[in-house]
């Protein structure tokens, strides 16, 4: 069994968003065109309560993309973005829905940020996804959405790490910033994750 996990296509990482990714909106038609090959379609959604500590406006004198000490952890501070219940943090109107078997939810700790769809940045809080997909029978995962360098990049490293055979679509997601994409990319190919283009896969069908 395959899945398609689509992360985080929210309004607020799309041009016009809060923290909107550059291009992000080019990946929709890519994911709706890859759902039909997939039996199991998931999605992740970041969905931060108001004041959550990733956000440069819960810090005083500080400001967006500042670099923090958070718990240990080091913490780029972002626009707030995705606070739960608002128009931001809807998945796209775009994106095609009806096929979404599950929505997990993440980054809803306050003090602590989460780019992964499996787990918190300090892995301390699980969302339940690695219990879920093993149960669906789940081999092989298919990463995609925003941002390549941040929540795609955590979750496919996490995918990989749980024992899944763990795909990573290049054309199906988009980078906030080309260092830390390059960084996402040599980790990801070092640990054995497959970087593949969307029409390289009908043929692992
Ligand atoms: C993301 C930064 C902060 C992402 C989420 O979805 O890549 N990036 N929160
Ligand atoms: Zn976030």
């Amino acid at each position: 069994m395959k899945v398609l996990l689509i992360v985080d296509v929210q309004h607020d990482f799309l041009p016009g968003g809060k923290l909107a990714v550059p291009g992000g909106d080019e990946v929709i038609p890519v994911i709706n065109a890859l759902q039909p090959d997939f039996d199991l379609v998931v999605a992740t959604q970041d969905w931060h309560p108001a004041g959550h500590l990733s956000f440069a406006s819960s810090h005083p004198d500080r400001k967006p993309f500042d670099v923090i000490d958070l718990k240990g952890m080091e913490q780029v501070l972002w626009p707030d973005h995705c606070v739960q219940g608002t128009g931001g943090a809807a998945l796209s109107d775009l994106l095609h829905q009806n096929r979404i078997a599950a929505i997990f939810r993440k980054g809803t700790h306050r003090e602590t940020d989460s780019y992964s769809g499996f787990y918190d940045n300090g892995k301390k809080y699980t969302t339940g996804l690695t219990s879920y997909l093993r149960e669906m029978g789940v081999r092989d995962v298919y990463v995609c959405g925003l941002a390549a360098d941040y929540c795609v990049y955590y979750t496919a490293k996490d995918a990989k790490t749980s024992g899944f055979e763990t795909y990573y679509i290049t054309d199906a997601t988009r980078f906030i910033a080309s260092d830390t994409y390059d960084k996402a990319v040599s980790d990801l190919s070092d640990i054995g994750v497959h970087m593949i283009a969307s029409d390289e896969l009908q043929t692992n069908k």
